[in-house]
């Protein structure tokens, strides 16, 4: 950690615009009002649901080469120094770093302009009729350190053999490494050890002293500082194994069940800008109910958040922006490039966190056509190769149409028996349940697919808050449904665990691009919007506490 940090978090000068700018700032701007970062400027009173840019603007007083980390902003972002265009960002919640000389030391401007305007075209990577709300902002924080004439690029620690504390560790150099020869090396408080750089990296073989495991049960953390010409780094990693045999997952040699949520980093009124406090308090909510893994949808984590998983022992599947992708996307060369480059730098910013254990993309493309298998092959062959240690899968909603089985290592289906196929009745049928993964565990059990774990990664039923009478639409039709799935989930002798669709209520359209969703948000959460538990989380936590669930 550079104890020349500066998060940049606050009130910043903010001025919204109906159109998008170019590379240069508009003349004349005039900043009239404040806004918070992070924030989504479509939530505030003026730009309230609208589309366009928003303008954010800081004094910034610092020097010399410096590193610019912006964690994550939506949908697009043009980043300026005194002016002058220093990124241009295209991904929504994409971490970027930008190294740059901030110049002489004085106050700097720096401004963010952010859109959230849609771009109708097959390689855009935040689609209209995505099922979450596109917020314009910037969504996660801002910060910005000294460096010297080089810098880190990554310090990866990838568990070999989390028992003897072998791991394998990658560091890289960028910037003018040249006098850069050696690296030192330190476990937690143990002695350095030095090593030859080449090249401005290093990858080696080493052993962690003391090695403790991490696990749910004991989150155990270690870190690793490398020194270089007097400048040091340090990171967080912990050792824990997660590996596949005979069609089930292993979590450290021990068969593991996961029981988990969909979560959307969302609030109503904070969009994609969830205050910390309200993240740590969803992880509480999820460890003392009973669940054990979040997969977050639909699109890379914040370090922030997946370093609090690491301290509370809480598991994630990590998966890169994506959402129902039809073909003339994934066949479009410029929209694989992207979902390729976006998808390796996700591996690449959470490698360390031992949270993260399975890797997604792509949800719920369409992965029933073989041109799809194009992409879907890359996206897992650049995963394995960024991360051997890591499965990787992508939900899909395609069931016994879908080809691409074979390119992931694990089998995750979305299916809504009950909601939007069977349980035509007004009241919860379960037989509709129990036909539907009936079909997706026989699937699952064919020879090519066998020795794949099978993960039923989104199932559920909307309900409004605060409606009973077990029809359709209410809270107690949800809660029949949820636990009638967690109950033969939990005996399944096929499936390795369940992803309820979804922790909480989250924001998207009432419109016929999208998918009609009451009151403008997808309900359903296990909590509403504001983490209000509905019956469904009553009975599920009931179940999780309870009765010893196979937890195996
Ligand atoms: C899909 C999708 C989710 C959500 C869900 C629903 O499975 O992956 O993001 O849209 O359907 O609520 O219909």
């Amino acid at each position: 950690m550079n104890d020349q940090l500066q998060d940049l978090s606050g009130m910043w000068e903010f001025v919204f615009l109906k159109d998008e700018i170019q590379d240069s700032l508009p003349a004349g701007l005039s900043f009239d009002s404040f806004a918070p970062v992070p924030g989504c400027f479509d939530l505030l009173p003026d730009s309230y649901l609208r589309r366009g840019t928003g303008i954010y603007r800081r004094k910034v007083e610092i020097s010399g080469p410096v590193a610019l980390t912006l964690e994550g902003v939506g949908l697009r972002g043009k980043v300026f120094w005194d002016g002058v265009l220093i990124a241009d960002i295209d991904c929504a919640f994409s971490q970027r770093c930008v190294r740059f000389d901030a110049g002489a030391l004085s106050e700097h401007e720096l401004t963010v302009a952010v859109n959230n305007e849609f771009e109708d075209v097959p390689s855009a990577m935040f689609f209209r009729n995505y099922d979450f709300y596109a917020h314009g902002g910037i969504y996660r924080k801002i910060t910005i350190r000294k460096t010297a004439e080089f810098d880190l690029e990554f310090l990866n620690v990838l568990p070999i053999d989390p028992d003897s504390g072998t791991v394998e560790l990658r560091l890289k150099l960028l910037g003018d490494t040249a006098a850069c020869k050696e690296v030192s090396i330190a476990f937690d408080h143990n002695q350095p050890l030095s090593y030859k750089l080449h090249d401005g990296g290093f990858c080696g073989t080493l052993k962690v002293p003391s090695p403790r495991l991490w696990a749910p049960a004991h989150p155990e953390l270690h870190r690793v500082t490398a020194m270089v010409n007097g400048i040091s780094f340090t990171r967080e990693f912990g050792l824990r194994k997660i590996e596949i045999k005979n069609g089930s997952l292993f979590l450290n040699n021990e068969k593991l069940f996961l029981i988990g949520v969909n979560r959307h980093d969302a609030h109503p009124d904070f969009g994609y800008a969830v205050p910390q406090s309200l993240q740590i308090q969803d992880i509480v909510m999820l460890k003392s109910a009973g669940f054990n893994c979040i997969r977050g949808c639909h699109y890379p984590q914040s370090d922030d958040f997946l370093s609090m998983c690491d301290r509370a022992g809480m598991l994630v599947w990590e998966e890169s922006l994506g959402w129902g992708n039809r073909e003339s996307s994934m066949t479009d060369e410029l929209f694989q490039k992207r979902q390729i480059f976006e998808t390796e730098q996700m591996a690449l910013k959470s490698i360390n966190h031992p949270c993260v254990i399975i890797w997604g993309f792509l949800n719920e493309c369409a992965s029933e056509l073989q041109s799809s298998r194009t992409l879907i092959k890359s996206l897992a062959e650049v995963l394995h190769r960024t991360d051997p240690t890591r499965p990787v899968t992508n939900a899909n909603y395609r069931g016994t149409r879908d080809c691409c089985l074979d390119l992931g290592d694990i089998i995750s289906f979305n299916t809504y028996p009950g909601w939007y196929t069977g349980g035509s009745d007004q009241f919860f049928d379960p037989e509709a349940v129990r036909k539907d993964l009936g079909v997706l565990e026989e699937l699952a059990s064919r020879d090519e697919y066998k020795d794949k774990p099978l993960l039923i990664s989104e199932i559920g039923a909307e309900a409004m808050f605060g409606l009973r009478g077990g029809q359709r639409w209410s809270e107690d039709y949800q809660a029949d449904l949820q636990e009638f799935v967690l109950r033969y989930v939990s005996n399944s002798k096929r499936c390795s665990g369940v992803l309820f669709w979804q922790y909480c209520d989250a924001r998207t359209y009432i419109s016929e691009q999208s998918q009609d969703k009451a009151c403008g948000f997808n309900m359903k959460g296990l909590l509403d919007g504001y983490r209000r538990p509905k019956e469904a989380w009553r009975r599920l936590s009931a179940m999780l506490k309870n009765t010893n669930l196979r937890l195996d």
